[in-house]
């Protein structure tokens, strides 16, 4: 990729921004130098163009205006983050929104369990119209993006999931058919039912895909087209293999597009363990789910004899809308960047990080955001908070921005439509991580990721120089700049804190 091609991910205010070079934050404090070896002649995965994706909840779709062509403010901002990305639309209120086909269909009655902590209650079920969904398309067209759409599987019949499937497509019109829709999920984690809608004595991976099939079924009757995404669950790994198990056992199964988990950190955000230094600690759960989710699509694509992509379709640092100091700062921009690469190069075909309006996210939970109160308590003005407090776009007043946490995104997407090779890295005592792959040009990249809030990384990589660079004042800061250094510089000393895009400068 020509340097050209990669300042257009740049965003504009950030990259008149004077960089330091890194060579100058050498330290007089030397910790001992990193090692990392590259294997660029053997290959691993390939990072599909359109990796970068978000994630919003279906209740968006009360308001048509918001997916929308006329929402200009927000299709500049999807567009900064990737000409063709995937919007997945789900989350725990599209288990709570029902199909309206015409203004007078009566609501059904949907009835919703559980305590209303973390989770949607009866009182916010909602109405999703034909407009919403001609609406969506426009959006989706002029943003250059595609669709997973999450339809109801919690409160819902099968009938008024075909129905609403069958709008879906024709308006959307499939991906395999250049359309916008990639294909359907059923239900939001599945395996949390059992808080609030199902019996939790006997929910099971098997009720659900007996219930799964029951709708997919119906869908498919209609929608003989329909692909779909499966389980969406909170991660729980046991799920992905009981129904892989129940699918390879069906003689005319469902078209399986993708096998699809979730991933937040941890959470609620009144969690004190809800740190910045948390949230940048390496984390085994991200290879474990990894791991289980590679090997239950290998026996899928064994046993369906193709090859069934895996996706990481919602999650973010924080559980229950973020926390404010944590998800909303640069601290969050390295856990992005570090996260999606990670998952860029063990296979995954792309990640959803959630988001949207402080609203609907705060309807997904029962109605609030938790950060709210502990910005209150610390005597802030909420106010001033992305809501929710993750969102990678805010909507604030009347603008929309770019949160720390998409300048992660925006760091990763330098690598969509490079194919990963392996590296040996050894950072020393120094928590970073790096990744490294070849550009469709030919040209190699390799990713920095000093999460390290104290300790520089210093390391020679010859031939390489640097490119952009992911940057703040500190960690708690929400002044985030991903640049181009002024000139041609090699890579010495990655300050703490830091991130950089090396690429290799031999002709
Ligand atoms: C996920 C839900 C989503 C919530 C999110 C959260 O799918 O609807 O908004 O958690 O807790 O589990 O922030």
């Amino acid at each position: 990729m020509k340097s050209m091609d990669r300042r257009r991910f740049l965003l504009a205010s950030a990259a008149t921004a004077a960089l330091p070079t890194l060579r100058s934050f050498a330290q007089a404090t030397t910790t001992p130098a990193a090692t990392l070896k590259l294997h660029s002649d053997a290959t691993g995965p390939r990072i599909p163009d359109n990796f970068i994706g978000l994630s919003y909840e279906t209740n968006e779709l009360t308001n048509p205006s918001f997916f929308s062509m006329e929402n200009t403010a927000l299709i500049e901002k999807f567009r900064t983050l990737s000409t063709n990305g995937v919007l997945r639309i789900g989350g725990n209120t599209s288990d709570i929104g029902y199909w309206k086909p015409t203004p007078t269909s009566p609501a059904p009655e949907i009835h919703v369990g559980g305590t209303g902590v973390g989770e949607p209650t009866s009182a916010l079920a909602y109405s999703i119209t034909p407009e919403a969904i001609h609406n969506l398309r426009g959006f989706l067209n002029r943003t250059g993006w595609t669709c997973i759409y999450g339809i109801n599987l919690g409160t819902n019949t099968p009938g008024r999931a075909a129905q609403e499937a069958d709008y879906v497509a024709k308006t959307l019109g499939h991906t395999h058919e250049k359309g916008k829709l990639e294909y359907f999920q059923l239900g939001n984690e599945p395996d949390l039912f059992k808080t609030h809608l199902r019996d939790p004595k006997t929910w099971s991976p098997e009720l659900y895909m007996d219930e799964w099939l029951e709708e997919a079924n119906a869908i498919r009757a209609i929608v003989p087209a329909a692909r779909f995404g499966l389980p969406d669950t909170s991660g729980s790994p046991e799920w992905y293999a009981a129904i892989v198990t129940r699918l390879l056992t069906l003689t005319d199964p469902p078209t399986i597009a993708a096998l699809t988990h979730h991933y937040y950190i941890g959470g609620p955000p009144s969690n004190p363990d809800m740190t910045i230094d948390h949230i940048l600690a390496p984390s085994p759960r991200v290879a474990l789910l990894a791991h289980d989710i590679r090997e239950a699509a290998a026996r899928l694509s064994a046993g369906e004899h193709k090859t069934v992509p895996y996706r990481m379709t919602e999650g973010n640092t924080c559980y229950r809308g973020g926390k404010p100091g944590v998800s909303d700062v640069f601290a969050a921009s390295l856990w992005a960047a570090d996260y999606l690469l990670n998952l860029a190069c063990n296979g995954y075909a792309g990640v959803n990080l959630h988001g949207g309006t402080g609203e609907y996210v705060g309807n997904s939970l029962g109605g609030h955001l938790p950060g709210d109160e502990i910005v209150t308590a610390a005597h802030g003005d909420p106010s001033t908070h992305p809501h929710p407090y993750y969102t990678p776009i805010a909507h604030i007043g009347d603008n929309y921005i770019i949160e720390p946490v998409a300048y992660g995104m925006l760091f990763a997407n330098n690598f969509a439509g490079a194919t990963s090779f392996p590296i040996d890295f050894n950072p020393g005592s120094v928590n970073a991580t790096a990744y490294a792959a070849t550009l469709p040009t030919g040209q190699r990249v390799v990713a920095l990721i000093n999460k390290d809030a104290h300790q520089s990384l210093t390391l020679d990589l010859p031939n390489y120089r640097q490119g952009p660079t992911l940057a703040a004042p500190s960690l708690d800061s929400t002044h985030v700049t991903l640049a181009e250094p002024s000139g041609n510089h090699e890579l010495s000393t990655l300050p703490p804190a830091t991130a950089v895009l090396l690429y290799d400068s031999r002709p």
